[in-house]
């Protein structure tokens, strides 16, 4: 009796549950791309490299394994063209009785697996996905029927259960967090380590055409790829991460350099996502380099808090709110996203660069994501759905279940305050404080209003005027609305008048 075990793109490790207990005897593994999924929303052309290539080689490191593996490539003239049709023709081609799967991070391809279990000749059975250090279910169970779910306390929460930098029942160092002392301004001077970065080899460049050929017009260069898309090398990059850049994580965690987006960063995040790193073995890494003494520990926390506190909280936020949570829109915000965002053509510095990095690269740091691309679309009122489609398709590391609720809930405040207790609005003072960006912008951050005045400074302040009857009760709120209180009519005046200007000459007709 043959077993068909599904693998999809994302789920590129021995591990995965739906290999489990496969017999090289009777089993096949089944691996499929497809142009639905490569075409749901028109991904970065640097992810669809790294995933398709990731998957092949996934596959040939099975093969040499001894396992049967049917690959069903893009251009195979059969190829239906969906994960359901392609399930559905090898259950038919193999004769399979039982059909294995691992859950998928997207509620959208979930329901498709539902939807097989009725259509398909044959039993299915659906396997956790226990790649996560938290469940859904303790997710739940954590979340409880609390309105606002504060990332921190379920952090602590983690470091309890993991065991990770605890001494005893105490937080090693004596603290949980060490946030305050993440956020340093990046020196003029400061040495930043090359990054292991990886020439694509044969297979991949062989993809690399595929991708210029089908998807000419997709976002995004693949000029400087450099993605590793085995595990072997992903774990060589996340060792060069480790010992190089690893201990200035902590500090610069925040800073933003024009021209150079990776810094400190892990650039690990494809990685996890598609399974070839493990969240556990990366922060294992860390802890290890901080109690031989080789990272401090404001880094190693810094970075651990970002795996089992972020990552695992955004995930658990993701489905205890879907299918719904895509649909919020609590500042009613209504504009196009403008086409910057696409071609990176505008006088603000800031936000030219940070597009810039997004296509040359298919990434962004965290800041930049939050504070510059992310602040321009919460202070410009662009509508989430929007933005959330330019989020999942521009970064190699997206899928809607780690993209959805860093946009909805960080960056727009689209939920009301579920995840954040206040909208990530900023100023240019924040920008020109992280990062170099503003000494060579054609605006001056300095001014407050008029033609040459940075535009994150009054649309600051006009969204805070037009979202008044919503944030004002926001404890967090309450300096900036005082401040905004002594200002007089003309000065409120002054501010609405200008960005309106700057809103209504944004051009934004591109449809991505
Ligand atoms: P590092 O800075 O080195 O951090 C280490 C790891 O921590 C990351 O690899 C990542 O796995 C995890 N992490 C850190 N912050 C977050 C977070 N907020 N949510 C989830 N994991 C986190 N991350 C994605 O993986 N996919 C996305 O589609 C994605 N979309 C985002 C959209 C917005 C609007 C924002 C503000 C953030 C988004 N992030 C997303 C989170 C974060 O920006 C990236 O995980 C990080 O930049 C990846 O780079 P890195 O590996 O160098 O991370
Ligand atoms: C993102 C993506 C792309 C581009 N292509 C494929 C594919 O061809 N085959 C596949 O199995 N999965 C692909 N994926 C990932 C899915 O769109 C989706 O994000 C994950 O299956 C969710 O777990
Ligand atoms: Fe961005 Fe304003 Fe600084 Fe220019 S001056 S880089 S627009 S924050």
């Amino acid at each position: 009796m043959t077993t068909l075990r599904l693998v999809l793109a994302d789920q590129l490790t021995r591990d995965v549950a739906s290999l489990r207990g496969l017999d090289p005897k009777t089993d096949v593994v089944l691996m499929a791309e497809v142009m639905e999924e490569a075409s749901y929303v028109r991904h970065h052309k640097q992810k669809l490299v790294f995933l398709f290539a990731a998957m092949r080689r996934f596959a040939a490191e099975l093969r040499d394994e001894g396992v049967r593996v049917d690959y069903v490539t893009l251009e195979d003239p059969q190829n239906t063209g969906s994960l359901g049709g392609e399930v559905g023709r090898a259950v038919g081609r193999h004769g399979a009785r039982l059909l294995i799967l691992t859950e998928p991070g997207e509620w959208r391809v979930l329901e498709m697996m539902h939807d097989w279990r009725e259509r398909l000749a044959c039993d299915v059975v659906l396997r956790e996905d226990d790649r996560f250090l938290c469940s859904r279910a303790d997710f739940e169970a954590w979340a409880g029927d609390r309105r606002a779910l504060r990332m921190e306390f379920f952090y602590r929460e983690m470091r309890r259960r993991t065991g990770l930098l605890m001494d005893g029942e105490a937080p090693a160092g004596g603290q949980w967090n060490y946030d305050v002392e993440n956020r340093k301004r990046l020196p003029k001077n400061a040495r930043i380590p090359d990054r292991l970065r990886f020439a694509p080899d044969q297979a991949t460049r062989e993809v690399m055409e595929l991708v210029e050929r089908l998807f000419p017009d997709n976002f995004g260069t693949l000029h400087d790829f450099g993605w590793a898309t085995s595990r072997a090398d992903a774990l060589k990059a996340l060792r060069h991460f480790v010992s190089l850049a690893l201990p200035a994580f902590g500090d610069y965690q925040d800073a933003m350099k024009a021209g150079g987006p990776f810094i400190f960063h892990g650039l690990i995040s494809p990685y996890l996502n598609a399974g070839l790193l493990g969240p556990r073995e990366v922060c294992d890494m860390a802890v290890q380099a901080y109690e031989q003494g080789r990272a401090p520990l404001n880094a190693v926390e810094g970075f651990v808090r970002q795996i089992i506190g972020w990552r695992e909280y955004v995930r658990g936020v993701y489905w205890l709110r879907m299918p719904d949570y895509g649909e919020t829109n609590h500042l009613s915000a209504d504009r196009r996203l403008p086409d910057l965002y696409w071609t990176a053509k505008t006088d603000m510095n800031c936000l030219a660069h940070c597009v810039a990095d997004t296509r040359d690269h298919a990434y962004a740091h965290h800041i930049q994501r939050l504070m510059v691309l992310g602040n321009f679309a919460l202070l410009a009122g662009v509508r989430p759905r929007e933005v959330q489609d330019w989020f999942l398709l521009v970064y190699a590391d997206a899928y809607e279940w780690v993209e959805l609720p860093n946009v909805q809930g960080m960056a727009l405040f689209a939920d009301g305050g579920v995840m954040a207790s206040k909208p990530y609005a900023a100023s240019g003072a924040y920008i020109d404080r992280m990062s170099d960006y503003c000494g060579s912008c054609r605006y001056d951050v300095k001014l407050k209003s008029g033609e040459d005045a940075c535009p994150f400074n009054y649309l600051y302040w006009d969204f805070l005027i037009r979202n008044e009857p919503r944030l004002r009760g926001a404890n967090r709120l309450a300096m900036p609305y005082r401040t905004l209180d002594r200002m007089d009519d003309r000065r409120k005046a002054e501010i609405r008048r200008d960005a309106k200007a700057f809103l209504d000459d944004l051009p934004a007709t591109y449809e991505g």
